[in-house]
């Protein structure tokens, strides 16, 4: 795709119709649609490969939670007969290739510059367009900017004293060497036991001397029970992608599961049970999001479950007094995504693993030789820090983007707490779209929709003429307030989580989801553009 280059003071200033940040699922989809729609585009992408979340996350055990057959882009009917998934839960190095796949399939290469972390992001008012600044101090303007950093990109380490001091290997799941750890021996310490930790921890248990994991808040996790995809079933899923796409299109979160209609207590005891026993004998998501309908809107029936799974972990377990503290009892079942597990609890068996609560003795301080909680001090050969992200808004705000007048995205939302329109567009912020899940979703089905959903958009903005496109404050407004609205009537805000923003000290707490579901998600979007971008000014 030609570009026309200007040439400043400051050197070559590249000129394009759009700049697209990330090439993660959704960054690479944004990036192709556009070329098609005939701009001159370039991604711009921190990693020096494709993937994003899948090519920053190489811990050992990383894979998906999403049944394969639904995780890969729909919009290709050449690339779903192509590509075939050798799990039923695919793992993180087959997913990297998988999108390598696609990005040589689709020759996306030469549109993406790698190496590139964006360092700001300015909009020239007189000009409409966006001056993108690299960390390296090389720059490119544009007319649109897509966001697709991601949701859990932004990585959160504890700000413990003395991190620097440790004279230990140490590093943050989402920064793993991609060289493989050699783990023989070792003395090492997991931080954290979300969803993350949970992949992790079994595996390297049976690597290292020796394992101590210290949790602050235990997790719900079920049984993932994955498996090798037969040539069978490879070739059914090819026969029948159409209704797969069409099935995860209509249910709630885009996956292969819909809640049972049915209240929890209307279903007598007995019955009740035997349902939980096959839900929990299923692979995936469907102890959640095949359960009783009511699961998360009603505390009691909520409850009736966890004790449940409480139960299963009691039962796996040896040591009733590490049971007890891997029993998560402070928040609701679900209020916290689902961590899907192999071998976890077992895990805790073993005796070279120990748990350390720090919800009663906190993490003090990172010491040279290890980690030293309000009780005593630990030595460790390395140290990984399994402790989250700065989800939703953190990859924006870690960027210097400024809109109208000036104002910063990190200043507007430090004030409001996160703010947009329908997900994809921040007021005062105009042409500069955000391409991340807005929904709770199965992550690539939602990602393609908003992707298409931006690229409509800008499409509609060039056929007629207009130069910018802005939300409004007042739809902007009227969105955050329906929006918290749903997520008061969910039982998600029960839990410190990343849904919540509650997992990051400081950030201001609010529902970071939008809490309906994907197919009325994506109604409300069509409806906004069937109506000439309604709840935006146009000019
Ligand atoms: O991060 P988390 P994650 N002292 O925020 C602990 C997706 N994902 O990377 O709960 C001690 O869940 C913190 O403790 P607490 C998925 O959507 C998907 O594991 O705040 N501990 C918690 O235990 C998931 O939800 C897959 O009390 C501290 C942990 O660090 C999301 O990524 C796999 C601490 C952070 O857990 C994030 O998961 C993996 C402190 N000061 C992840 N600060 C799939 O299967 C934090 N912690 C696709």
């Amino acid at each position: 795709m030609a570009t026309a280059q200007q040439t400043t003071s400051t050197g070559a200033v590249e000129q394009f119709d759009a700049v697209v940040i990330g090439a993660g699922v959704a960054g690479l989809y944004q990036l192709y649609r556009l070329r098609e729609l005939g701009l001159s585009v370039r991604c711009f992408e921190d990693g020096s490969g494709v993937g994003g979340t899948w090519y920053w996350n190489r811990y050992p055990g990383c894979r998906f939670d999403s049944e394969s057959e639904t995780y890969g882009y729909s919009w290709s009917k050449e690339l779903l007969q192509e590509w075939n998934w050798k799990e039923h839960y695919s793992g993180q190095p087959e997913n990297e290739q998988y999108l390598n796949f696609v990005a040589d399939k689709f020759n996306l290469r030469p549109n993406i510059q790698f190496n590139s972390r964006v360092k700001s992001a300015v909009y020239d008012e007189k000009a409409n367009r966006w001056d993108v600044q690299l960390e390296n101090g090389k720059r490119a303007q544009s007319q649109f900017v897509v966001s697709a950093a991601g949701i859990l990109s932004s990585r959160y380490t504890p700000p413990f004293s003395g991190v620097e001091s440790f004279k230990g290997l140490s590093f943050h799941t989402s920064r793993w060497p991609k060289e493989k750890v050699d783990f023989t021996g070792k003395r090492v310490a997991v931080i954290g036991t979300g969803a993350t930790a949970v992949q992790l921890i079994p595996i390297i248990a049976k690597e290292v001397g020796h394992l101590t994991v210290f949790q602050r808040t235990p997790n719900y996790c079920a049984p993932l029970r994955n498996g090798q995809v037969s040539p069978e079933t490879q070739q059914l899923w090819k026969a029948n992608y159409d209704k797969i796409h069409q099935r995860i299109r209509e249910t709630p979160a885009a996956f292969m599961h819909d809640f049972d209609p049915r209240n929890t207590f209307d279903v007598p005891k007995e019955e009740r049970l035997a349902r939980y026993e096959e839900l929990w004998a299923q692979p995936g998501f469907s102890k959640w999001l095949a359960n009783f309908h009511d699961i998360m809107t009603s505390r009691e029936a909520n409850e009736d479950f966890a004790e449940f799974v409480r139960n299963k972990i009691r039962a796996r377990v040896k040591n009733p007094a590490v049971a007890e503290l891997l029993c998560p009892k402070d928040h609701p079942f679900g209020s916290k995504r689902i961590p899907l597990e192999t071998e976890y609890y077992e895990a805790y068996n073993r005796d070279n693993v120990l748990l350390v609560d720090v919800r009663n003795a906190p993490i003090e301080a990172i010491t040279p030789k290890g980690i030293k909680t309000t009780e005593k001090e630990y030595e460790f050969d390395v140290i990984i820090y399994a402790t989250g992200f700065d989800a939703i808004t953190g990859a924006l705000t870690s960027m210097d983007i400024r809109g109208e007048g000036g104002q910063t995205l990190k200043d507007k939302w430090a004030n409001k707490g996160l703010s947009t329109y329908l997900g994809l567009q921040t007021a005062g912020f105009p042409n500069f779209f955000i391409a991340t899940n807005a929904a709770f979703c199965n992550y690539t089905v939602c990602a393609e929709s908003i992707v298409e959903w931006i690229t409509d958009c800008i499409r509609y903005v060039r056929e007629k003429g207009y130069k910018r496109i802005a939300a409004t404050p007042q739809a902007e407004e009227a969105w955050v307030e329906h929006a918290n609205e749903l997520g008061s009537h969910t039982l998600l805000s029960d839990a410190k989580s990343w849904f919540m923003g509650a997992n990051i000290p400081g950030k201001k707490r609010a529902i970071l989801l939008y809490a309906n579901t994907a197919p009325a998600y994506r109604a409300k979007c069509s409806e906004v553009a069937a109506k000439g971008y309604e709840g935006f000014q146009l000019q």
